[in-house]
């Protein structure tokens, strides 16, 4: 699939070990479920490709078209200093899939299960290191060996010198990790090395039937290396640039590197505006980096919109606030991009900092359906409904849109996209007696409108003005999402088409 295809889609990201586990109809392959998964173990909880069957259907009743899996090659299967590979960052052959998570076939029946339901497959591809366990000597020939690495000769690795994060160079030719669990840095501009990848990703991306890839340590392998290596692979490709500079990241798509990068500078916008009460942070800010996200990449609609990770630390860890939460979830879900949400997002974990405790296993939550998970579910029914119907306002449909802010004060602001006007603000909760009003929405005055999220019913004033009164709903801070009645019937949201 291409990025065009890509762009209406919207993207769940998950941890095969921790998703979900072992069932009757996904028998456990190596891994047998523990008692309890601790994430402070960082061992095998045993999910598997064929575990996550079960639970398409839980994800299919949230809207998710779309999955992201973690890496599915094989690792280092060793006790470390940082104990297991159960994350399946570790790579060292990828020629090779990882047992642990199944077998050939079982991949293949996972991805074929999505097709039928025409949900698209993203795998994580991790191919800038190579953990060594031989710290002092890595580099010789019995050392690599000893490996069990795909590379075998000292040649297809930089030498030894750790990460600067303040110079990219280092950030591309040293190597990850520390002393207790050196990832060697594999020379991706040795020719033989680039030409075995490049075959390599053209014929896995095949054999599979895959959709898309996330390519791991994005800025770590330089962007020449990426602009081959995404072409032999032919399909959508969206980076791990993990930077807070519109500019930097933006650089991986303008220059044709690849096609996408995870929106790392807007994840850090949507933090500031959404994290802290009382309201430390200015809605004019979160204006701006909308702007930004617009004006820095050539094609904003597929930089992926993500409030958490895998490496970060929960948003429900530093936004306990449920309002401000879907708040910023409004804002992951309508912004120009991709949504990605993380597994667990929908459940509200919010376990411990980051890594590991950011990687709970997902099946104590019993999938439940809850105010978060609907509410995910309605926004991508939103979008979808916006972007299938084509529904227009002047000439200009949801998806060709650019989100323009019409309104704004320090705590509030309202955006139009084509047929919708969103409001966004960081007032949380309790409920306040406060109002935001829109000066003109661009409808003329007296046009019936619906906020699609609650269904409730809203009328504009003179030149096409907008009162919202927080206080009636009683939950303090809510975000809206206009549309005419009219529209919303033609949506099929809230009331009948
Ligand atoms: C293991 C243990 C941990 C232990 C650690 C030392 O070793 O599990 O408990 O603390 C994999 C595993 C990890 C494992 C590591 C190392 O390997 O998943 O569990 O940690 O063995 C990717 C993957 C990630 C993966 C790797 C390595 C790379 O998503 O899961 O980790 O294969 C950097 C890289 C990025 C990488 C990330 C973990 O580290 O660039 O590719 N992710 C700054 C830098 C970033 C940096 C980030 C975090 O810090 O700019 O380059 O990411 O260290 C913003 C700024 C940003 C700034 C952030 C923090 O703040 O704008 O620039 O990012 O405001
Ligand atoms: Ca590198």
């Amino acid at each position: 699939a291409t990025a065009d295809d890509w762009k209406s889609r919207n993207i769940y990201q998950l941890l095969t070990d921790r998703f979900a586990p072992p069932s009757d109809t996904a028998p456990a392959r190596t891994n047998p479920v523990p008692e309890t998964c601790d994430p402070v173990a960082q061992t095998w909880c045993g999910g598997t490709w064929l575990s996550i069957i079960d639970k398409l259907d839980y994800l299919q009743g949230m809207g998710v078209d779309a999955i992201w899996i973690s890496p599915v090659h094989q690792n280092i299967d060793v006790h470390t200093p940082y104990n297991y590979a159960y994350h399946g960052y570790w790579v060292n052959d990828v020629t090779k899939l990882n047992p642990r998570f199944g077998s050939e076939q079982d991949l293949q029946t996972l991805i074929s299960e999505l097709h039928k339901r025409d949900m698209y497959i993203m795998v994580d591809i991790a191919i800038n290191s190579i953990p060594t366990l031989n710290q002092n000597d890595a580099l010789s020939s019995e050392s690599l060996a000893a490996d069990n690495s795909m590379w075998t000769d000292p040649a297809y690795f930089h030498k030894q010198c750790w990460i600067d994060y303040s110079n990219q160079t280092s950030c591309e030719i040293c190597w990850f990790g520390d002393a207790n669990l050196p990832l060697m840095d594999v020379n991706t501009e040795h020719p033989y090395v680039i030409s075995t990848l490049n075959t390599w990703i053209k014929d896995f991306v095949t054999k599979y039937n895959i959709d898309g890839l996330r390519l791991d340590a994005g800025k770590h392998i330089p962007p020449e290396f990426w602009s081959g290596f995404t072409q032999s692979a032919g399909v959508f490709t969206i980076g791990e640039v993990y930077d807070g500079s519109w500019n930097f990241t933006a650089s991986y798509q303008n220059g044709g590197h690849m096609d996408s990068v995870l929106g790392f500078p807007m994840n850090g916008a949507i933090s500031k505006a959404f994290s802290i009460k009382p309201k430390n942070s200015n809605m004019t800010d979160l204006g701006v980096a909308v702007g930004q996200q617009l004006s820095s990449y050539n094609n904003p609609r597929v930089i992926g919109n993500f409030l958490e990770n895998h490496d970060m630390t929960r948003f429900r860890n530093v936004t306990a606030d449920p309002i401000l939460a879907y708040n910023a979830m409004v804002a992951q879900f309508l912004f120009e991009g991709i949504p990605v949400t993380y597994y667990g997002q929908e459940q509200d974990l919010a376990n411990g900092h980051d890594d590991p405790y950011n990687r709970a296993a997902l099946w104590p939550t019993n999938y439940e359906n809850g105010t978060t998970y609907q509410r995910i579910a309605r926004l991508n029914l939103i979008r979808k409904q916006l972007i299938t119907t084509g529904l227009q306002f002047n000439g200009k449909s949801y998806m060709d849109d650019n989100s323009t802010a019409i309104g704004v004060t320090p705590t509030d602001i309202a955006f139009r996209k084509g047929p919708i006007v969103y409001t966004l603000n960081n007032r949380g909760s309790p409920s306040e007696t406060e109002a935001f009003g829109i000066l003109a929405t661009g409808w003329p005055s007296q046009t019936a409108l619906v906020d699609l999220l609650s269904c409730h019913q809203f009328i504009t004033g003179s030149g096409g003005s907008l009162s919202i009164s927080y206080a009636q709903d009683g939950y303090g801070g809510l975000p809206y999402i206009f549309a005419t009645a009219s529209d919303a019937k033609t949506l099929g949201i809230c009331g009948k088409p």
